[in-house]
């Protein structure tokens, strides 16, 4: 049998980084993932674990003007979705939110695109402010804003844990997902799951 990789500690200086917890990215959503709900129990769980580690924890979302480039009607290749301040741009309400959270808005302006957590906004440059190394990254969608944020924290210098059980894709072709995650991984990327975590104590 394999031997099991060490378990992994998480420090103050790391950070959780959820991806697009949105719900136009969760079933019934514009953009809806049919088993996208899974990953939401399994994020649930890193965040409350990230808090009791006194790690930062960081969720991105996709907050576009409601004429944005990448909607059907200026010639993008989605439905609109994640327009700014409706209910589909809203963090799924089976979300738990920690005691402190930032939040990064991402795909803002109507003429670009961003499918990085990192592409026109202070991230990379705030995470450094603060010392965070490593990255613990979930959310949505495996293989566009998942994919695109892990490569940038990656070209950026950042350590990252990709947390398999907390991701989920939108698979226009049958293995996106697989192939987003063999990239990732490929680029440096840590694959690991809920059981790859130290047990917190429980004083
Ligand atoms: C996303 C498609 C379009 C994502 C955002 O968050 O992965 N996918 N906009
Ligand atoms: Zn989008």
């Amino acid at each position: 049998m394999a031997t099991q990789p060490e378990t992994i500690t998480v420090k103050a200086s790391d950070a959780l980084l959820i991806i697009d917890l949105q719900n136009d990215f969760l079933p019934g959503g514009a953009l809806g993932i049919a088993s996208a709900e899974r990953v939401i129990e399994p994020i649930n769980r890193y965040t409350q674990y990230f808090e009791r580690s006194q790690a930062t924890i960081i969720l991105s979302r996709d907050w576009h003007p409601d004429d944005h480039c990448s909607f059907a009607p200026q010639n993008g290749p989605w439905p609109a979705h994640c327009i700014q301040n409706t209910r589909g741009a809203q963090i799924s309400a089976n979300f738990t939110w920690p005691t402190q959270a930032w939040l990064v808005s991402k795909a803002t302006s109507s003429d670009k695109d961003a499918y990085s957590a990192f592409d026109g906004t202070e991230l990379a440059l705030q995470m450094k402010h603060c010392g965070i190394k490593r990255l613990f990254i979930c959310g949505l969608a495996t293989d566009y804003c998942v994919l695109q944020t892990t490569l940038d924290a990656l070209s950026s210098g950042f350590e990252c844990f990709l947390l398999t059980d907390g991701i989920d894709a939108v698979n226009v072709s049958e293995h996106d997902g697989q192939q987003a995650i063999e990239k990732m991984c490929a680029k440096g990327a840590m694959p690991i799951q809920w059981h790859s975590l130290a047990p917190l104590s429980h004083s």
